[in-house]
């Protein structure tokens, strides 16, 4: 049974498992979560992030949103919106709210996240570990220029994404809390025991890099005996959906596949896959000491992605040998 274990954000991270299920039915995949996107909202906890992995291998998820529920209605978001109760720039549907309501009820119960979690996928069967990189408030803040004057102010992750759609530069992501953050319970032996660690196309900064920003997961994964193999999230010097880009600007990061790579590092990573229209970056990095090969890398379809998910268990195998 080929433990794996992979660190995945949200939309991209959650298509990619859903693929990875495809091509290892029989794998035993713990996937620990990124938390930083969370956000407080109308008293609830809501876990983006966490949420878009159950939905989407649980089955619920609105397909072409890749968050949210399916088949959504809005009645509980304009009875707030009559109330004049903001925000009204995040999306939350009557179903999904039902999810925040359980969330937050167990967790003023005294329940940990990771606890919450496990009974939320109890439902769901997402067919994986689902476990958050931490049962500590993490919040990723951006620091923009304030357009009231002419300083800066940080803002909570889901304003600077949804509400300003990453239209201004971020200056910083700062995943607040994160140093004061413990691995939930799981995270480190999972690593240790893996047999292969998966960096999915998610954001390299706001979601891998925050998982890698509680204390003691980084040196987990680049002390575990598991081949580490990545996965490029940009293709063709673009991110193939959400806004990378504005994220990779603030760590100084050029959004190249072969940026993203030595970001990470040849301490973390063992392989790299870039999309074929960047095989032109393999041998940079490969100068890196990064194993690399060009795979297609679009996920278009379960069958595409399950394709990607072998070509990473290839390479790791070859990395491992
Ligand atoms: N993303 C949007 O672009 N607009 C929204 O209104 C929105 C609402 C929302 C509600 C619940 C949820 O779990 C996710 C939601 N997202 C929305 C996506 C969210 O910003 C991203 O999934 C992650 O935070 C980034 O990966």
């Amino acid at each position: 049974m080929q433990r794996i274990v992979v660190l995945a954000g949200g939309i991209g991270g959650a298509r990619f498992l859903r693929g990875l299920k495809s091509a290892v039915p029989d794998a035993e995949i713990t996937v620990i979560g990124n938390t930083g996107d969370d956000i407080h909202l109308f008293g609830l906890k809501v876990c983006p992030d966490l949420d878009t992995v159950m939905y989407t291998l649980g089955g619920g998820i609105h397909e072409e949103q890749g968050w949210g529920r399916a088949g959504e209605s809005f009645a509980v978001k304009e009875e707030l919106a009559a109330y004049g109760v903001g925000p009204e720039w995040f999306g939350l549907g009557d179903r999904d709210f039902a999810t925040h309501i359980v969330r937050t009820q167990m967790l003023g119960a005294g329940y940990p996240l990771s606890a919450v979690t496990e009974a939320l996928c109890r439902r769901w069967e997402p067919g994986v570990r689902l476990l958050p990189m931490s049962d500590d408030r993490v919040e990723t803040h951006v620091m923009i220029d304030d357009p009231e004057g002419d300083g800066r102010k940080a803002v909570h992750f889901q304003e600077y994404w949804v509400r300003l759609r990453a239209s201004t530069t971020a200056h910083a992501v700062v995943p607040v809390g994160a140093e004061q953050a413990k691995p939930a319970p799981g995270v480190l032996e999972a690593v240790a025991m893996a047999d292969v660690i998966l960096f999915p196309p998610s954001n390299p900064v706001v979601s891998v890099g925050t998982i890698l920003s509680v204390p003691g997961v980084r040196d987990a994964v680049a002390a575990a005996s598991a081949p580490v193999v990545g996965l490029s999230p940009i293709v063709g010097d673009a991110p193939v959906r959400g806004m990378a880009d504005k994220v990779l600007e603030a760590v100084g990061v050029e959004s190249t596949a072969s940026a993203v790579a030595l970001h990470y590092g040849s301490g973390l990573l063992d392989g790299w896959l870039v999309d074929t229209v960047d095989a032109g970056r393999v041998a940079e990095v490969e100068a890196a000491g990064i194993r690399c090969r060009a795979v297609p890398l679009m996920m278009t379809d379960v069958e595409a992605t399950a394709a990607m998910a072998a070509e990473a268990l290839a390479l790791a195998a070859e990395v491992r040998a």
